[in-house]
């Protein structure tokens, strides 16, 4: 089997194929000769084209360019080693603790977001990484607005076995989390799926909050989670959604998805600056599997296309 680092950069490549360029001209053709002006001038749009965003971006190249001039023989390499260490102080904290699973039962989970963020598939591939742990895990399809949204999570269900409470088109999304709080006593995990509509519209929160309610009446202090799926493709306008959903449904971790397909995947660094919760894994392409832990150290390494050390 791959190792976990090969299998998460291959899924970042295409998130980083500037930096591979960059590193890989700097490390190549000036290997064993100098840093210059004009490749630190190139990392620099290139992060920005990431969406990196201007604080990390600066400090980046600051630092870069501090140690080039204290050593004028810098290379490629350096500079990309430096580079990973500076997101990697940017990103400290973002990794989730070894025990941030609970011991409820169930410990509930809802995922959030717009539409089109990957909350249905990020419910599947979490569904099924809980199940291959040998936890009992029960999904709940509180996406009741969209007709197709019943049909598309049971299609995945039933892919992978999972155990699935749903209700018809346009039911009452907070009696379908109810019934399945009630079909999860006493097992693992309960992963809530819920609506995307637009974050502009109240409706929405409303209903994300009546859900809460209604699964506070079986258990306090549920959900245990509450993670935001972030489209890791749409780069910086995410951050103010992200903000958004924070500031009425209180946010405890993050999701990001779409790393594979991107070229945009700075985007991170930005959101967890705002928001300062944990990142948990990483979406990295459509397929159950893909869906990895989130690691500062394998991010980092990725994006500066570092092997692992
Ligand atoms: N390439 C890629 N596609 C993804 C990923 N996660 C979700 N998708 C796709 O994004 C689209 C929207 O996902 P969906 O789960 O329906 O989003 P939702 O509206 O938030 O429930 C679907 O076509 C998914 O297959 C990912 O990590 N990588
Ligand atoms: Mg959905």
């Amino acid at each position: 089997m791959r190792s976990f680092f090969s299998k998460f950069k291959d899924g970042l490549k295409k998130t980083t194929p500037t930096f591979y360029k960059i590193f890989g001209r700097v490390g190549g053709i000036f290997s064993g000769k100098k840093l210059d002006a004009a490749s630190l001038e190139e990392l620099e749009e290139a992060l920005y084209g990431a969406d990196f965003g201007v604080e990390t971006t600066m400090e980046i190249i600051e630092e870069i360019q501090a140690a080039y001039k204290k050593d004028k023989d810098l290379r490629g390499q350096d500079a990309a080693r430096i580079g990973a260490s500076v997101l990697a102080r940017v990103l400290e904290g973002a990794e989730p603790t070894e025990d941030w699973l609970g011991s409820a039962r169930p410990e509930v989970i809802c995922l959030i977001g717009v539409n089109g963020s990957g909350k249905t598939t990020t419910t599947a591939k979490l569904g099924w990484k809980f199940k291959e742990d040998g936890k009992d895990v029960v999904l709940a399809a509180c996406d009741t607005f969209r007709a197709a949204a019943n049909e598309q999570i049971k299609t995945w269900a039933e892919r992978l076995d999972l155990r699935l409470v749903s209700s018809h088109h346009n039911a009452d999304a907070a009696a379908v989390a109810f019934d399945a709080y009630q079909a999860a006593k006493d097992k693992d995990v309960l992963i809530v799926d819920t609506a995307g509509r637009l974050h502009t519209k109240s409706n929405l929160m409303e209903e994300l909050k009546k859900i809460r309610r209604v699964l506070q009446k079986h258990d306090e202090s549920a959900p245990h989670h509450s993670w935001l799926v972030v489209d890791g493709s749409l780069g910086s306008n995410s951050i103010e959604q992200a903000r958004k959903f924070h500031e009425a449904f209180g946010l405890t971790g993050l999701i990001i998805t779409k790393l594979d397909g991107t070229s945009r995947g700075g985007a991170i660094a930005g959101i967890y600056r705002e928001l300062g919760i944990p990142i948990y894994f990483v979406g990295l392409g459509e397929q159950k599997e893909d869906l990895q832990p989130f690691t500062v150290k394998n991010y980092c390494n990725a994006i500066f296309g570092l092997e692992e050390a």
